[in-house]
């Protein structure tokens, strides 16, 4: 049986698998400036106001006026796996779908996860490569859509099931070796498919100036414990490859296919996890999400409505919890329809909201903790990655970088900052990096002025005043210590064009 049929099986009844930030900058003003507000009527707008986005997996053939109302990020469903756009020496190949993807969230104003780059399952032509046709792939794909994508799967489901805590034993793991035999991949000497791939990644991002983080992604790895408090060894192993790999890894993807299988459950320990990992200084986002409507074993609940509020509260109480994404939007169109996991009924474009769509919605409207648990700082370096000395050479076939470098503004008092701008036609995306002077700053704040026609739309990492002309951003609650010499970053997307800023740092 080959391994996608095997994989279907399994997911039946037993274990299964598998960016808003555009908008968390202007929802904590919201939230905090006017705590009364009217109640949001759809899961993008309630998603915004708390700072985080709500998505939807998706294909072309779906693309129904419901995905840009009520949701603000996509992710193609099949439609960027390698079997349906790689070569087998790490090509592109029929993109069209996965460009109407791109090109309908844009014009909707949603985010892109690219789904995914290297993975077992829907190799397609790139089954058994190696990992240079693998970080060909990695180049060319990321290349491709560059900015547009906020966040992409580099790595999915690279642990194996039943709770073990080991990587799979099956292509494309299979070309790691352990170098000195000490049961893990972490050493200098070995080498990992998973580091690899990464590193790779990482390289494309930073030679083309992109904004896009790069995720690993996984399922069964949502709590802290399984069903009987046994550890989730999964999740363990997990927080292990993000810990040792922080510095090429932005962000964590939790798939949160919940079902009966006593290690697909939810358990009350799932804010717990979310928390750990984003203890490490990633992102945390729940990335496919749809829960079983009988869930007759789970340890804490039988109805699917308050197992997903359970859900959407765990990552709201953690602010680096940044989005949400339910993997497709009707029951009946839904890989797993026979659960009625989703939080639509009907088809074809006419869907009823059902009561979990209801629960989302209000505890979504509820906003974010408003004691959110304290918060430790990262245990690794985060934001600036390095490269270590066994980096492969970059891909020649990879485009040159498509935006120019950041420039610098001559320092003002206490910081500065420099912008790298990615843009296309009719809109753009800009990464402001703000550094502190000598001396350590408590908060900052930075104007620039953007070119007629300019809007902003959305931002992140920073609270935000006007839209166009002369604004002004300032740090937000978890952003504004900066030590001497360091750095951290925002961003803002916009439409139309954006040449020539200058951004003005002023700090306390
Ligand atoms: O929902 C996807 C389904 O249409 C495909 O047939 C299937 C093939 O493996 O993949 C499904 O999506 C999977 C995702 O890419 C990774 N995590 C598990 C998802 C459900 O199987």
């Amino acid at each position: 049986m080959n391994s996608g049929l095997r994989r279907r099986k399994n997911i039946a009844r037993t274990a299964l698998p598998t960016a808003v930030l555009l908008l968390i900058g202007s929802a904590v003003t919201v939230q905090s400036s006017a705590p009364a507000a009217a109640a949001e009527t759809t899961l993008r707008a309630a998603a915004a106001k708390a700072g985080l986005f709500f998505g939807v997996a998706a294909s072309p053939n779906r693309l129904y006026p419901i995905v840009g109302q009520e949701f603000n990020q996509l992710t193609p469903e099949n439609d960027m796996k390698p079997d349906r756009i790689a070569t087998s020496s790490g090509g592109l190949q029929n993109t069209s779908g996965a460009d109407t993807l791109v090109n309908h969230a844009q014009s909707n104003n949603m985010l892109v996860r690219g789904h995914t780059l290297v993975w077992h399952s829907q190799a397609g032509a790139l089954q058994g490569a190696s990992q240079a046709t693998l970080n060909n792939f990695i180049g060319n794909a990321i290349n491709r859509w560059g900015s547009r994508i906020a966040y992409w799967d580099v790595v999915n489901e690279a642990l194996e099931d039943n709770n073990t805590g080991r990587r799979r034993n099956q292509w494309p793991h299979t070309m790691n070796r352990d170098a000195n035999g000490d049961g893990d991949f972490f050493d200098s000497g070995d080498t990992d498919v998973i580091r690899d791939s990464f590193i790779r990644a990482r390289q494309v991002v930073q030679a083309g100036g992109l904004t896009t983080k790069l995720c690993i992604n996984d399922y069964d790895v949502d709590g802290l414990t399984v069903q009987g408090g046994t550890p989730n060894r999964k999740a363990d192993a997990l927080y292990d490859i993000v810990r040792n790999y922080r510095q090429y890894i932005d962000c964590v993807g939790f798939q949160a296919h919940f079902n009966d299988n006593p290690n697909s459950i939810i358990t009350n320990d799932l804010q717990a996890n979310i928390q750990r990992f984003a203890d490490l200084g990633v992102e945390v986002h729940i990335t496919e999400l749809d829960i079983d409507d009988d869930l007759s074993n789970n340890d804490i609940g039988t109805g699917q409505a308050e197992n997903y509020r359970k859900v959407v509260r765990a990552c709201l109480n953690v602010a680096q919890c940044t989005g949400i994404t339910v993997w497709g939007i009707s029951d009946s169109e839904s890989w797993r329809s026979s659960e009625r996991g989703l939080l639509f009924t009907g088809g074809n474009g006419s869907y009823q909201k059902k009561a979990a769509y209801h629960a989302v919605l209000d505890e979504l409207n509820k906003g974010r903790s408003s004691t959110p648990p304290p918060t430790t700082p990262p245990t690794t370096p985060p934001v600036t990655p390095s490269v270590p000395p066994t980096t492969p050479p970059v891909d020649p076939t990879t485009p040159p970088p498509t935006t120019p470098p950041p420039t610098t503004p001559p320092p003002t008092a206490g910081c500065s900052a420099t912008v790298s701008l990615d843009s296309w036609t009719g809109g753009f995306v800009a990464t402001v990096r703000v550094t502190a002077g000598t001396a350590s700053i408590s908060r900052w704040s930075v104007q620039l002025t953007l070119p007629s026609g300019a809007t902003v739309t959305n931002t992140w990492n920073a609270n935000r005043s006007g839209t166009s002309g002369t604004v002004q951003f300032s740090n937000v609650s978890y952003n504004g210590s900066v030590n001497g010499g360091q750095s951290t970053e925002f961003g803002f997307q916009g439409v139309g064009t954006a040449t020539g800023l200058t951004p003005v740092c002023t700090a306390a």
